[in-house]
C-alpha cells in the first residue's frame, strides 16, 4: 500500500514543490489532486528554478508518470503553456503527463466570475488567486461544469456550452454588471484545447490503481493547505477545494487503505495569502523583515504574503483533521538572525485560555496567541544537512515545535536545493 501524501500543514506556501521534487526521486507516479493553477508550487535543482501550478513537481526524475486527478481544475491554457515552456528548457513530458477524464476544466467565464465575485464583496473580499477556482467548483457542485471528457466530443459540447453560458453571461452583466464572455472566443478555445488535450486525458483512477495493485510508489501532492481547506479551514476564507488528506482519495479516484503515509509540510513561521484571520500575524518590522528575507511573495499573482510566528493551536488542529504519521518542517534558516523566536501555543478568547482551533470565524478572530519565547541561534543553519549541526538553540527549537504539534518532524529543509535537507530519522 505504498500511496505516501504530502500535504500543506497551514495555509499553503510551506515549500511542498521541493518536497516533492525530492521524494519524487522514489515514486512511481506524482499526482495532483486538489485546487487547480492558483497554486504555485517551487522547485530549484539542477535543471534550474520553475515555478509549477498545475503540472506536478515529479518531472525532473525521468522514469515518474504525473498525473492531473479528477479532483483537480484545469485551466488548458495554464496547462499547456507549461508544458511548452518545460519543453523549451529541455524537460519532456511527453507520455509522462495525465490528466483526469473527470477533471472539471476552467472556462473563461469562470476567471471573469472570479474577479467580479471578489469586485462585489468589497472589504469581505477573500483575496483568491482571481484564476477561477471557486467558480469552477461552484458550477461541478451545481453540475453544471465542462470535464476534460467533454473537449473528446467537442461538438456535443458546445450546444450544452451554448445554454451555459447564456445563463452565465446574464449573471456577469445582470448581477455583477460585467461584459459577457463571447461565445465564440470559448467555442475556439474548447476546439483548440480538444485537439491538444486529446492525448493526455484518461482515467487517471485506473492508473492509479494499476500502480497501487503492482505495488509502485504513489506520492500524493498537496496543494493549498489544510487551513485554506474548504471544510476545516478559516471558513469563508478558504480555497473551494480539500487539500487535507480526504481530498487525495476523493481527488484521484483512490481507496484511503492505500495510503501508508501522510506527511504534513509546516514552515517554521507562519504566512497566509489573501484575507481572513491569522493569528500569530506580525503587522511590524519583523513582519516585513522575514516577508523580505524570505521572499514571501505570492508565486502565481505575486502578492506580498502576511508573516507571523508558528501557529501551534493552528497546527495542532491540521495534525488531528490529516493524522500525520511525520512531519517536514522547511525555512529554518529564514529565522537565523534572531535574538528569539516564538511559538504561539495556545490563545486568549474573551479571557480564557483554549487550545482548540476554533470553527467560527467571529471566534477565531478574537483569539489572541499566548506565545512562549526561546533564545534564537546566532550562527546560521542554512544548507546544514546533519541534524547533530544545528545550534543548540534551534535544535532545542524544532524539538519544541514536535512537542507543541505532536508529530515527529523527520525531515528538515535549510535551504531550496536539494541537498539541504536534513533527514532527521
Ligand atoms: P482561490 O484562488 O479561490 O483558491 O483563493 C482562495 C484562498 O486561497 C488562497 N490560496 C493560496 N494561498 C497560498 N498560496 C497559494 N498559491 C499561490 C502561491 C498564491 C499566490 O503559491 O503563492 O500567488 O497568490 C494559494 N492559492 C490559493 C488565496 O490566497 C485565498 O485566500
Ligand atoms: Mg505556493
Amino acid at each position: 500500500m505504498p500511496a505516501y501524501a504530502v500535504l500543506g500543514a497551514q495555509w499553503g506556501d510551506e515549500g511542498k514543490g521541493k518536497i516533492i521534487d525530492v521524494l519524487a526521486r522514489d515514486a512511481d507516479i506524482v499526482a495532483r489532486f486538489s485546487g487547480g493553477n492558483n497554486a504555485g508550487h517551487t522547485v530549484v535543482n539542477e535543471d534550474g528554478k520553475f515555478s509549477f501550478h498545475l503540472v506536478p513537481c515529479g518531472v525532473f526524475w525521468p522514469k515518474t508518470i504525473n498525473v492531473i486527478g479528477n479532483g483537480v481544475v484545469v485551466d488548458p491554457d495554464v496547462l499547456l503553456d507549461e508544458i511548452d515552456s518545460l519543453r523549451e528548457r529541455g524537460i519532456d513530458i511527453d507520455g509522462r503527463l495525465v490528466v483526469s477524464d473527470r477533471a472539471h476544466i476552467i472556462m473563461p467565464y469562470h476567471v471573469a466570475l472570479d474577479m467580479l465575485a471578489e469586485q462585489a464583496r468589497g472589504n469581505n473580499a477573500i483575496g483568491t488567486t482571481g484564476k477561477g477556482i471557486g467558480p469552477t467548483y461552484a458550477d461541478k457542485a451545481a453540475r453544471t461544469g465542462i470535464r476534460a471528457a467533454d473537449l473528446l466530443d467537442v461538438e456535443a459540447l458546445l450546444p450544452r456550452l451554448e445554454r451555459i453560458l447564456e445563463h452565465t453571461n446574464a449573471v456577469i452583466t445582470k448581477v455583477y454588471g460585467g461584459s459577457p464572455v463571447s461565445k465564440e472566443e470559448v467555442f475556439d478555445k474548447c476546439r483548440n484545447w480538444a485537439e491538444r488535450m486529446a492525448p493526455i486525458i484518461a482515467p487517471v483512477e485506473k492508473i492509479i490503481h494499476t500502480a497501487l495493485k503492482a505495488n509502485k510508489n504513489v506520492l500524493l501532492e498537496g496543494a493549498q493547505g489544510a487551513l485554506l481547506d474548504l471544510d476545516h479551514g478559516t471558513y469563508p476564507f478558504v480555497t473551494s477545494s480539500n487539500p487535507t488528506v480526504g481530498g487525495a482519495c476523493i481527488g484521484l479516484g483512490m481507496s484511503p487503505i492505500h495510503i501508508a503515509g501522510i506527511t504534513g509540510v509546516f514552515k517554521a513561521y507562519s504566512t497566509r495569502v489573501g484575507g481572513g484571520p491569522l493569528p500569530t500575524e506580525l503587522l511590524d518590522d519583523t513582519g516585513e523583515y522575514i516577508r523580505d528575507l524570505a521572499q514571501e511573495f505570492g508565486v502565481t499573482t505575486g502578492r506580498p504574503r502576511r508573516v507571523g510566528w508558528f501557529d501551534g493551536v493552528a497546527a495542532r488542529y491540521s495534525v488531528e483533521v490529516n493524522g500525520y504519521t511525520s512531519a517536514i518542517l522547511t525555512r529554518l534558516d529564514v529565522l537565523d538572525s534572531f535574538d528569539s523566536v516564538k511559538i504561539c501555543t495556545h490563545y486568549e478568547l474573551d479571557g480564557n485560555v483554549v487550545d482548540e482551533f476554533p470553527g467560527g470565524l467571529a471566534a477565531l478572530e478574537r483569539c489572541k496567541p499566548i506565545y512562549e519565547e526561546m533564545p534564537g541561534w546566532d550562527s546560521p543553519t542554512a544548507s546544514i544537512t546533519n541534524f547533530e549541526q544545528l545550534p543548540t538553540e534551534a535544535h532545542n527549537y524544532v524539538e519544541r515545535l514536535q512537542e507543541v504539534i505532536g508529530c515527529n518532524i523527520d525531515l528538515i529543509s535549510t535551504g531550496p536545493h536539494r541537498h539541504e535537507t536534513i533527514v532527521v530519522r
